[in-house]
This record gives structure tokens, sequence and C-alpha cells, in this order.
């Protein structure tokens, strides 16, 4: 029997961890799943289809709200963030009380409850412009936005706490994950959402810079998977360790935009537009530690996953 706590749970990936938990057959077994969100960027109506998860609506940054969502749980899925580059660039104090006091409370709370093991939503941001292609987790962080320097804190508690206190952690940096349920309507969502939206609706949209950069984009179904297996993982291979997430393949804006209008009938033309400061140009992942570690291989590929993420906005679109 093993009680679940997804923070973020109300958000794109939190909400879809979530949905795993509660099909994958353990809750017959007696499992339980509580979800926390603050609502600032998740959405009540993610929700719907999890409501069989305890849910609390609350702020992680208050550490009374942590030690409740924490009491008699097993296992943490930290989902819970806010994120985006520029919103760092334009609020770094909003994403470092999001992302690093509200990690700090959740491990103090998670350990406090005596909670077995935290897994952690790391992120790509943190290789920062590095040449170096593809990133590996040995590389040194090179961080060029306050986005990069709060998730980074985040894995350096997780660490810290593993080796100080026994919790066992797990971080997985995710390298831009895309798929259902992510926002498309914030001027901080995932470009994939932004485009698939605006595609769909037969609007232009912009890319930052000459759309050459490239990004691992990585469906969340893989996110899914890995982080079961990094629940299931036994410590001695991955507590205290950091991996990536992603799929070890990239693709460019000016690709993605090209496969979009295939897959939306969008006949138009991207409009261009300065570079945004802490932009990365190029991300690609070795996936190779999260493959020896976890048994992780990437199960849906960009096109697919692009595939269905735009049968899932065509169908959900107003
Ligand atoms: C970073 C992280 C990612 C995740 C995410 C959370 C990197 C490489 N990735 O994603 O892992 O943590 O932050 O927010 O750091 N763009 C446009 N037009 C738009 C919107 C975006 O051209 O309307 C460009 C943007 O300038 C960038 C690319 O699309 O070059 C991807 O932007 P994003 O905001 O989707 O994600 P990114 O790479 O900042």
């Amino acid at each position: 029997m093993a009680k679940y706590l997804v923070t973020g749970a109300a958000g794109f990936i939190g909400r879809s961890i979530a949905a795993a938990l509660l099909s994958r057959g353990d809750l017959a077994r007696g499992d339980s799943v509580r979800g926390v969100d603050s609502l600032i960027t998740g959405k009540r109506a993610n929700l719907a289809g999890v409501e069989a998860m305890e849910f609390i609506e609350g702020d992680l940054a208050d550490p009374a709200v942590c030690a409740k969502a924490c009491a008699g749980v097993e296992v943490v899925f930290h989902e819970a963030a806010l994120a985006s580059v520029p919103r760092s660039v334009a609020d770094p104090v909003a994403t470092n009380r999001n992302c690093v006091e509200a990690t700090l409370n959740l491990l103090v709370a998670a350990r406090v409850a005596g909670v077995r093991r935290v897994i952690y939503a790391g992120s790509s941001s943190v290789y920062g412009d590095t040449p170096t292609l593809p990133k590996h987790e040995a590389m040194l962080p090179n961080l060029i936005s306050p986005y990069a320097a709060a998730k980074l804190a985040g894995e350096h508690y997780m660490s810290a706490f593993t080796r100080v206190y026994g919790l066992e952690t797990v971080t997985l940096r995710y390298f831009n994950v895309f798929g259902p349920f992510q926002d498309p309507a914030s001027q901080y969502s995932g470009v994939l959402a932004i485009f698939c939206r605006k595609l769909l609706a037969g609007e232009q949209p912009t890319i930052y810079g000459d759309g050459e950069q490239s990004r691992d984009f990585t469906f969340i179904e893989n996110v899914i998977k890995a982080n079961l297996l990094a629940a299931d993982a036994p410590a001695e291979k991955v507590s205290g360790k950091t991996m990536n997430l992603a799929t070890g393949a990239a693709v460019t804006l000016n690709q993605a935009f090209e496969i979009l209008c295939g897959l939306t009938g969008y006949k138009g033309k991207p409009a261009y537009a300065e570079p945004r400061s802490g932009d990365i140009r190029h991300s690609l992942a070795d996936i190779g530690r999260a493959r020896d570690l976890l048994g992780y291989t990437p199960q849906v590929d960009f096109r697919e996953g692009i595939r269905r993420t735009v049968e899932w906005y065509r169908t959900t679109r107003e």
C-alpha cells in the first residue's frame, strides 16, 4: 500500500502523472493519490478525469501546506514550479519563491513525514548555452536565466537531503516537455502549445530569432513512463542521482512549424522577431544515464507526439 503525492497536480505534467498513477491498477491494492496545487498556473479544469485523486489547493511556499500534503505519503512527484525562462527574467523573485522556497519547504516536510522518495522535475535549462552536444549530466551547469538557477538550486537541495538525511531523491532533467493538457493560452506557455493553438485558429505564430534554434522536444508519455520507473527503481541505483529525460533527437523551430502546418492545414508563414533574452540556441540530450539507471527508452517520438497533441487541441478547442 503506497500513498503518492503529486505537486503541481493541476498543471500539465503533474496532472498527467496523477492520471497515470490512478490508472495503474495499484489503487485496487489500496494505493492512493493526493495532489496539491496553488492554481497560480495550474487549472482546476485539468482535474477533470482525475477525480479519484484527493486534491489540496495550497501554495508550497507555505510550510503548513507542505506538512498537510506530505502526511502519510511514501513517494512524492514534485512537478510544481513557476515554469518559463521569460517569466523568470520578468520576475526572478516569484520564480525563486515558487521553485526554490517551495522545494525546500517540501523537502523539510517530506523528511518530517517520513516520505521515502522524492522525484524532482529538473530542467534542461541548467545546461545553458555551452556548445557541447548532446548535453550529458557530467557537464558543469552553465546558467543563463533565473529560471535555470532556481531549477538547479532544487536539484542541489535534492542531493543534499539524500546525503545528510537519507531521504531518497531522484532528479529527472526534463527537456521541453509537450503534449495534451499543456496550457496554450499564456505568453509563458511552451512554444508547441502556443503554435498548436494559433495554427488551429488560423493565426500567425511568432518565432523569436531565426527559427534555427533546436530543442529535444519530449512527449509527455515518455515523461510519465520515466517517473513511474524512477518511483520503482532500487534506491542503491538511483537515489541522489540526476539524469536527463528526453528523446535524444532535436528538432528546429522552423522544422516544428513546417510539421505543424502539415498537421493543421495552416498555409501562412511565421512572423520572425528578436531572440528572447535568456534563450538557449541548441538543446539535445544524451539519454544514456536514464537508460542505464532506469531502463528508460523513449516510447513516442516527436512526430507521433505532435500528431497526438494537435488532435488533442483540435478536439478540446472551444
Ligand atoms: C525551457 C527549458 C525546458 C523547460 C522550460 C520550462 C531549455 C532548453 N529548455 O524551455 O526544459 O524547463 O524552460 O518553461 O532551456 N518561442 C518562439 N515563439 C513563441 C514561444 C517560444 O519562437 O511563441 C521560442 C523560444 O524563444 C525558444 C523556443 O521557442 O527558442 C522554446 O521556448 P519555450 O518557452 O517553449 O521553452 P524553453 O526552451 O525556454
